[in-house]
């Protein structure tokens, strides 16, 4: 059973990265939406949403899912959009040597062939460490791990953006950049 956090965090999950017509709100480009009246929304369409319980979960996020804009107005998803609103303007940086995916084995052949793309998401998500990798693919089955030669694909032009809660983004892993390891 979710506790109310758990749910809390899924339901902003939804409404902030994919589905904010489900609550009749939009999204600026940059994903931000008003607090309070994202909390109305919420509420108008059956929510047990309240401020405290929004600060709980942006605080307690395991995986600083959330932003709230430094004057507190706002809130919007660090990463993980799929509504076209949304078109975050990234900073691009230079990645570390390596990045990690974590994924299932019953993806393995067709990322093989096609390499790591976005599907439904903007981004190919990638982590700068193994065990937050792993955890990512255990939620997709019997986990497995690509290590990414992000260094050799930025010397080679690719881009690479980090999300304000430290994922790593590109839009696309060919495959000739990665090792399962
Ligand atoms: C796979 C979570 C077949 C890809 C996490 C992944 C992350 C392919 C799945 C964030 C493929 C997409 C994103 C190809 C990639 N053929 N499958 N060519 N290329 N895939 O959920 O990276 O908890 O959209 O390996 O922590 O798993 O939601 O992406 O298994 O940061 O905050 O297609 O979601 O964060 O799955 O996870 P997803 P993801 P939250």
């Amino acid at each position: 059973m979710l506790n109310n956090i758990d749910k809390t965090s899924k339901f902003l999950s939804y409404v902030l990265r994919h589905k904010p017509e489900a609550i009749e709100i939009t999204l600026d480009n940059e994903g931000w939406v008003n607090i309070d009246f994202l909390i109305k929304q919420a509420q108008k369409h059956g929510e047990l949403l309240n401020k405290e319980l929004l600060m709980q979960v942006v605080s307690t996020s395991d995986k600083k899912r959330f932003t709230i804009s430094d004057d507190g107005l706002n809130i919007r998803a660090a990463q993980g959009h799929s509504t076209k609103q949304v078109d975050i303007q990234y900073q691009e940086q230079m990645p570390p040597e390596s990045l990690y995916h974590g994924t299932a084995t019953r993806f393995l052949d067709s990322i093989k062939e096609k390499g790591l793309i976005a599907g439904s998401r903007q981004y190919v998500h990638l982590s700068s460490n193994e065990e937050t990798a792993m955890s990512v693919g255990k939620r997709h089955g019997k986990p497995i791990i690509l290590k990414i030669n992000s260094i050799l694909m930025y010397q080679k032009g690719f881009k690479f953006y980090l999300a304000d809660n430290n994922v790593w983004l590109t839009k696309h892993v060919p495959n000739n950049f990665f090792t399962l390891i």
